[in-house]
C-alpha cells in the first residue's frame, strides 16, 4: 500500500515535471525570433549594445555598408543551431565542426555593400563582446557588447 502511494506521488511528480519541461520547450519553440540589426561602416558599428534572451532565437541582420570586409564575431558563446537565412559565407557552424583554436565561435560576415542574415539561439546568459575580425578593425573601435539574459 505504502509503495503504491509513493509510486503514485512519484508518477504525479514526474507528470508535473514533464508538463513543465514541455511547456518550457513549447515556449522556446514558439518564441518568435528576436530581430537585431547592426550595420558596419569603415571602422564603426551602428550599435554597441545589443541584448538577447536565453533560448530565444536571434535573427541578426548584418549590413556591411563599408568598402572593406567586416564581420560580427564573438569569441566564446554557446549557441544553438546556426544558419544563414540570407547571404553570408560558409562557416564552421554550418559544417558542425569545432572551430579552430582561437577562431570565433560566432561569426557572421558580409562582403562590402552586402548584407547577411543569420539565425542562432544563445544558450547561456552572459555579457559577450562582439568585434570585427578583420585585422586592425577591433582596435579601431569595431567592438561592442551583447547582453544575454
Ligand atoms: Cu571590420
Amino acid at each position: 500500500m505504502f509503495i503504491e502511494w509513493v509510486h503514485g506521488k512519484v508518477m504525479r511528480f514526474h507528470m508535473l515535471l514533464a508538463g513543465v519541461v514541455l511547456a518550457g520547450l513549447a515556449a522556446a519553440c514558439s518564441a518568435p525570433p528576436l530581430a537585431l540589426t547592426i550595420e558596419a561602416t569603415d571602422m564603426a558599428y551602428s550599435a554597441l549594445d545589443l541584448r538577447a534572451v536565453v533560448g530565444q532565437p536571434v535573427r541578426l541582420t548584418f549590413v556591411n555598408a563599408g568598402a572593406l570586409e567586416h564581420d560580427f564575431s564573438i569569441g566564446t558563446i554557446k549557441v544553438g543551431e546556426f544558419n544563414y537565412v540570407e547571404g553570408g559565407m560558409e562557416t564552421h557552424q554550418q559544417h558542425g565542426q569545432v572551430p579552430a583554436a582561437g577562431a570565433p565561435q560566432l561569426h557572421v560576415m558580409a562582403l562590402p555593400g552586402a548584407q547577411a542574415i543569420a539565425e542562432f539561439t544563445p544558450l547561456q546568459a552572459g555579457l559577450y563582446e562582439f568585434f570585427c575580425t578583420t585585422e586592425g578593425h577591433k582596435e579601431a573601435g569595431m567592438h561592442g557588447s551583447l547582453l544575454v539574459q
